[in-house]
């Protein structure tokens, strides 16, 4: 058995007004639990630093740029990675990531993960940006990721903690291909961090099964590829938007093996022995034996 000890850590609303220094004091307290319950890994959701603003249409690049890093730890994280290394406990962030490449700006929607040492491990950049990129004045809130973030390169994955992790990101989790690239690379572990509006202005005949969507999706990934996955909200009511909890760890069997009860800071914990994903790997999954990737060309052709 290869067991890893893993949180969703849970946050309930960030409000605009709220300072990172209080984010991450509540970003501590939930890896404070997450130790006393002998956890190896807490794992946060989306943009777990600040308020979800893509839901505003700004103009003022620099209030844009107020949400976003650009370092990683910086002044107000580090408290952070030095608690993690002082517990001995790794954690999964999800950030606004401004980063200058040969002189060009860039931002991203970003998770790292970081070891025990607190040492960053991996960085994954959301692959799937959802909503749109012009002031939609019609919706009652907006949805500009496509506005204020450019999409990043592909899904990697990392051996740590004993295993193979990846990371995913909000909407990245509706794509079937999102796991199964990660699968194709033996992931035994993805985490998935997220900001679900119940409404979803474009089909608000959705909005009843947002949180049926939610689960779907990620059950799904985990059984076809034989991996964990730990999903992770920013839960409840956000600057007057309701927003989906079900924070949850879900077995390869594709169960839901521990999940947040509530729309606030939670932790859902889950002991997850990696080897549970061998017998996926090996039976209905075995990608070398059953995959037939010559019918499959259309996926990437358009
Ligand atoms: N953050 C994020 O990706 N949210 C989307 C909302 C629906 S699309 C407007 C999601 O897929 O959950």
């Amino acid at each position: 058995a290869r067991f890893v000890t893993v949180a969703a850590g849970q946050l309930g609303p960030i409000a605009r007004t709220e300072t990172r220094t209080e984010v991450v004091a509540r970003l501590m307290a939930l890896m404070r639990q997450a130790h006393a319950n002998g956890c190896d890994l807490i794992v946060y959701p989306e943009l777990a630093l600040t308020t979800f603003f893509p839901r505003w249409y700004f103009e003022d690049q620099a209030e844009i740029d107020s949400f976003f890093e650009r370092e990683m730890p910086g002044a107000e994280t580090q408290a952070l990675f030095d608690l993690a290394r002082a517990c001995g406990i790794g954690f999964c962030l999800g950030y606004a990531e401004l980063t200058l490449e040969a002189g060009i700006v860039h931002r991203y929607n970003t998770s790292i993960l970081v070891d025990k040492g607190g040492t960053i491990v991996a960085k994954y950049r959301k692959v799937h940006l959802p909503g749109h990129a012009e002031h939609e004045p019609w919706r009652k809130f907006q949805h500009l990721e496509k506005r204020y973030f450019e999409p990043g390169g592909d899904f990697g994955v990392v051996d740590a903690f004993g295993g193979v992790m990846g990371m995913a990101i909000c909407n990245d989790r509706r794509w079937s291909e999102t796991y199964r690239v990660m699968g194709l690379q033996g992931v035994e572990m993805v985490m998935i961090g997220y900001n679900t509006p119940v409404h979803n202005p474009p089909a608000p005949e959705h909005d009843d099964l947002s949180l049926f969507h939610n689960h779907l999706v990620m059950q799904a990934g985990a059984y076809q590829n034989g991996s964990f996955v730990v999903g992770v909200a920013k839960a409840g009511v956000e600057e007057g938007v309701d927003h989906i909890g079900g924070s949850c760890i879900i077995a390869p069997s594709g169960e839901i093996v521990a999940r947040c009860t509530t729309k606030g800071d939670e932790l859902a914990l889950a002991r997850c022995d990696l080897d549970l994903c061998n017998s996926y790997k090996r039976t209905t999954f075995n990608f070398d034996i059953h995959r037939q990737p010559q019918a499959y060309g259309m996926i990437v052709e358009r």
